[in-house]
This record gives C-alpha cells, structure tokens and sequence, in this order.
C-alpha cells in the first residue's frame, strides 16, 4: 500500500480499529486517541482497542472513557476487529505486546498501518511510518495528519492527546526533545492546546500512597552500586500491597535515581503476578536495551527498555547485577 492507496482508502467512510501496546502509558494512549479523534473527524467509525486499561490518570482526555480493553470486552473488541476494514497499530514493534489481541490483530485479514518510534519493528505491516529518532508516536501521529492533509483540522482536543504523548513520552522534554518536537508543541498551542492545565492532568495528579510509595522507594528500597554506575530500587509485592499498588503507580520512578549525581543507569524491579518486571533507564550513550533483550526477555529505546523475569527477586537481582557488570566489560 503507498500513501496515496491510503488515502484513497480513507475518501470513504471505514471501519477502523486502533490498538497499542499493554499497560499503556501516556504515549500509547494519547497517539491513539489522538488518531481516533482524527479519524472520527474524517467520518469514519473508529474504535480503540486496547490489551488492557490505561492509567486512571489519563481519564481527562478524549475517548478515554469510549475505550474497549480486550480483558474486560473480549466479545466487545472482537465485534469491533470483524467490521474493521483497516488497523492502525500504534506505539509498538511486537505483536506479543498486545497480549490477549495478539491473534486476533495478527491474523486479522484487513491491511495494516503501523505508526511506532521503537527500534528494530517485528511487524510486517502493509504501510507504516515508522522513524526512532521521534520522541514519541504521538509526534508521528502529527505527522501522519500532515501527510494525509489534515493539519489545517487540528482541534484542541487532537492537541491534547498528542501533547500528552509528547510530555510523557520525553519526561517533560528532559530527553528524545529535538528542534522538530518543539515545533510541534508550539503548533499545538497555537491550535488551541491548554499546556497549563494539561500538564496538570497528567502531573499533578498523584494519590497520597502513590507519593509516599514513591519516598518508600527512594528511602528504603534503592541501592547504589557505585561500581556500575547504577542504582537500582526492587519492590515485592508486599512492598506494592502496602501502598495499595495500582498500574501507573511507578511511573516515573525508575528515572529518579538518574538524578544522583554520577549515577548512569537505574533499574526498577517490581514483583507482581508470579514474576518480576524489569524497567531499565540510562543515560547518554550507555545503552540498556541489550541487557533487556539478552537476559530478560525484553527490548526497547537505547536508554529506555523493560523485561521479565521468573526467578525469585533476590535471583533477578543478582542476575541484573551480573548483566550490568558485563555494561563495562570491553
Ligand atoms: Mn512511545
């Protein structure tokens, strides 16, 4: 399919289907809401799909509420998949990362368009725009509205959800912020984006236990291996029952340790499920996501990854001391 075919294709009123990645965060959700607003614009009937529910701090944006999470609505979601007559698949580069949706989108017959800022995309799609040195989806999505000639319909509500891709998805523009990604905010604004409260929205939002799970971890749970470089912050799950523990609650935290002066790499292991999930964070040009992909059945950005374990904490713990000394081995 070219860009023209795609846009032909979208002359007429479709049936769409967008879905993104699972436990999404503010640059799954906002670039796909951002895209189905687009599309609802355009006269087409478009439904967001997701593997699971996104933070409840992201209920102020649009279509938020009109969302189907596959392991609530199976039956839902696989109605809205049989009229699709195109997918949009967004923030993503393995089909695994839509859990229980894998199969339904992967052998789904209707082409597929896929719009992700990862490296190294495991997707065959029929068309896609794809570009890691974007900060976020959400600015690809910017993008895709400029080359199907809609730029000129950016309305408040699409600003929002692309702003909040960006703003997540850059740490507040702390990093992955070019010349490009500014340019954007700044058309935003002008378009109508209300930065201010929005900021708000997705900042200034925590619950007590959520901060003070944050101070628990940065007091009682970080270690420092200074001869890594690292620190890293391991939680159990009585540690995340103890706070009242909801998805979303440790976002953000991995990055704090990358705050300590001298300190390039950080690691957040959460126990949760029968299983450790891993977040990695680095700084610079130290990369991470091979340790991701090697020892933990994971991937991502070059500062930015995740994996799983199975082992018990204090086995991964070890594990992941191991890999971070291997960082340095020349
Ligand atoms: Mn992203």
């Amino acid at each position: 399919m070219t860009i023209d075919q795609l846009i032909g294709f979208l002359s007429q009123p479709r049936q769409i289907c967008i879905t993104t990645h699972t436990r999404p965060d503010g640059d799954a959700i906002g670039s796909s809401a951002a895209l189905a607003l687009l599309l609802r614009d355009m006269g087409h009937k478009a439904h967001l799909l997701l593997p699971n529910k996104a933070p409840a701090i992201f209920d102020f944006l649009p279509c938020y509420a009109d969302v189907l999470c596959y392991d609530q609505q199976p039956d839902a979601c696989l109605e809205a998949l049989a009229q699709a007559e195109l997918i949009f698949i967004l923030d993503l580069n393995d089909y695994k990362r839509l859990e229980g949706l894998t199969l339904p989108i992967a052998q789904h017959t209707a082409p597929k368009i896929l719009i992700d800022h990862h490296l190294d995309p495991q997707i065959e799609p029929n068309w896609a725009w794809c570009n890691p040195h974007i900060s976020s989806t959400a600015e690809l999505v910017y993008q895709f509205m400029g080359l199907i000639g809609r730029h000129p319909y950016l309305t408040p509500p699409i600003a929002t959800c692309i702003y909040t891709g960006i703003a997540t998805d850059t740490g507040r523009f702390k990093y992955n912020t070019q010349a490009n990604t500014l340019a954007v905010v700044s058309e935003l604004l002008r378009c109508g984006l209300d930065m201010q409260h929005v900021n708000g929205q997705i900042f200034d939002r925590q619950t007590e236990s959520q901060l003070r799970l944050q101070g628990f971890c940065l007091y009682e749970r970080m270690t420092i291996l200074p001869q890594y470089q690292a620190a890293y912050i391991a939680l159990s799950t009585d540690d995340l029952t103890r706070f009242n523990f909801e998805d979303g609650d440790l976002e953000g935290v991995v990055n704090m340790p990358l705050s300590i002066d001298g300190i390039n790499v950080s690691v957040l292991l959460a126990e949760r499920d029968g299983k450790i999930r891993l977040s990695f964070r680095s700084k610079g040009n130290l990369a991470i996501n091979h340790i991701a992909q090697r020892y933990f059945a994971g991937g991502g950005h070059a500062n930015a990854a995740g994996g799983t374990s199975y082992a018990s904490l204090p086995d991964t713990i070890a594990q992941m001391a191991a890999a971070l000394a291997r960082l340095y081995e020349k």
